[in-house]
């Protein structure tokens, strides 16, 4: 079986009319990454359901454990009434996330930079999940061998991330998303040269790295409206390389 990926390209004409044009970028295996730019490295297909269920109860359980009486009450109320929450294999992987009114998303960043949205950094995870530092592992032959630092980052279903380059220097060369949840858009966009934007879907399970020049000379952002997909909750884990 074969994939075709490609990436959007939305190009600037005279007039200021956007002109979108789909390109065809690569085409890989199932088991293949796609390689867009040597520097942009977009694995679709990564992490199984299983392992996705995995990280995704994981990182929740994490950001669940920080908010207040009031929510984790209501979280356990919510789950009593419905049995199946506590079923790991039985639940769909969307139905692991809890209705929008059950989490305390915060509506702005101080930066203005994340809409609608709970997150965390990680140096220890839960220990219920007996598989769970194995599946991490896995993301280690994907990154440069270096320590990293962790962050869930939880959206809402309207929550967005909007354009930005990271400070760099808070953190190195590369970043490392695993998504989870509904499928989004992730936009690239030139600091350079405005027409010179990428939209890549991040579906639940993949994974992408980027560095360097992608890092350094493109804003990213995390859409919520794409209005070809539902856009419910979505959890990224970050991995980044310490400073
Ligand atoms: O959630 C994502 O995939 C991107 C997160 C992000 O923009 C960041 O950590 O700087």
């Amino acid at each position: 079986m074969r994939y075709a990926y490609s990436l959007l390209r939305t190009c600037m004409t005279h007039g200021s009319q956007l002109r979108t044009t789909r390109r065809s970028l690569s085409t890989v295996t199932a088991s293949g990454p796609t390689t867009p730019s040597e520097h942009f490295i977009f694995h679709p297909d990564f992490f199984s359901e299983r392992e996705q269920k995995i990280l995704l109860s994981a990182s929740l359980e994490k950001l669940d454990a920080v908010e207040s009486r009031d929510f984790r009450r209501r979280r356990k109320e919510y789950r009593s009434k419905h049995s199946a929450q506590g079923d790991l294999v039985a639940l769909r992987l969307e139905d692991i996330f809890l209705p929008d009114e059950y989490y305390c998303f915060e509506e702005g960043h101080y930066d203005g930079v994340i809409r609608n949205y709970r997150e965390m950094h990680v140096s220890s995870w839960p220990e219920g999940y007996p598989e769970l530092p194995g599946i991490l592992a896995r993301l280690d032959p994907l990154h440069p061998d270096e320590p990293t630092q962790s962050h869930i980052i939880h959206l809402a279903s309207d929550g967005e991330i909007l354009p930005h380059v990271d400070n760099t220097e808070a953190s190195g060369s590369w970043i490392l998303g695993v998504s989870l949840g509904s499928t989004r858009l992730l936009r690239l966009e030139s600091v350079e040269d405005a027409s010179d934007v990428h939209d890549i879907l991040v579906p639940s399970g993949s994974v992408y790295l980027q560095r360097d020049s992608i890092r350094y000379g493109y804003k990213h952002s995390i859409l919520k409206d794409y209005s070809k997909f539902s856009y419910g909750q979505r959890l990224s884990i970050m991995l980044r390389d310490c400073r």
